[in-house]
């Protein structure tokens, strides 16, 4: 008998040294395959990628009926993202860039870049060999393939469920973030992308208007009611404008 124990134990040990590590939280889960130009995506069976330009991280976006289908960042494009731009095109923005402003609201190079006009923005996309998403393109993106639903991740805007996926108003379960988090802090939609809601409002190339004064933004920011997290609410602001809570991510057509 105490032999049988004494092998339970030896068996008992044994299994647990053989469990999986923890598993690490997206996005450090590495995707393999990295890329350099629009046309080594031509025939790719990857869902998830490396733009090697900006070391971005891309996943595939379906078509829907009236748009073709495209890769776009699975986060906002980061701080460290672009000062590397800077560093390497030369790029001058029109202002300035004050960096107190922006460590501020983004205190390390994983957070999101902020403080950076349309034009700022699609600077980085040219430069990246990617552009900014149309309006069109990120609503279709920030639903992830859910059908008439109210937010990114489904209908429900009260408890933890929304604090899982997004950083918006004060803080509570996942949402730790009283200002801007590290971007890929939260839960991914369906298609992989995080931070479609909330934590920084993400520039389109669209005008907002006829009247072409501003440009739109979606998702809304860190410091934003949850309705205003809404996947259709638009935002609108000049091109030449950026402040704390204005950043973007980027998209790539297929050849
Ligand atoms: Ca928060
Ligand atoms: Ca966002």
């Amino acid at each position: 008998m105490r032999k049988i124990s004494w092998m339970s134990l030896v068996l008992l040990v044994f299994w647990v040294s053989c469990e999986d590590p923890p598993k690490v939280q997206e996005p450090s889960t590495q995707p393999e395959v990295v890329v350099g130009s629009a046309e080594e995506l031509r025939g790719i069976t990857a869902k998830k990628i490396i733009w090697e330009k900006d070391g971005g991280r891309m996943v595939a976006i379906p078509a829907s009926d009236t748009i073709k289908p495209f890769w776009m960042d699975a986060t906002e494009v980061t701080l460290g993202q672009f000062k590397k731009f800077l560093k390497s095109s030369g790029y001058k923005p029109a202002e300035p860039i004050d960096w107190d402003d922006v460590s501020e609201g983004s205190p390390s190079d994983k957070h999101p870049m902020i403080y950076v006009t349309w034009h700022d923005a699609t600077a980085y996309t040219k430069w990246a060999g990617k552009r900014l998403p149309t309006e069109e393109e990120w609503e279709w993106a920030a639903r992830g393939g859910l059908i008439d639903k109210e937010y990114s991740w489904g209908d429900v805007y009260r408890g933890s469920l929304a604090r899982n996926y997004a950083n918006y108003y004060g803080t509570g379960g996942e949402d730790i973030w009283k200002k801007a988090a590290p971007v890929g802090s939260f839960k991914p939609n369906e298609y992989g992308l995080f931070d479609v809601s909330g934590n920084v409002w993400e520039w389109c190339q669209d005008w907002y208007s006829r009247e072409q004064e501003d440009k739109v933004l979606r998702g809304g920011d860190w410091s934003d009611r949850i309705g205003t997290l809404r996947v259709g609410f638009r935002n609108n602001y000049a091109p030449v404008s950026g402040n704390a809570f204005y950043g973007f991510r980027c998209v790539v057509d297929l050849p």
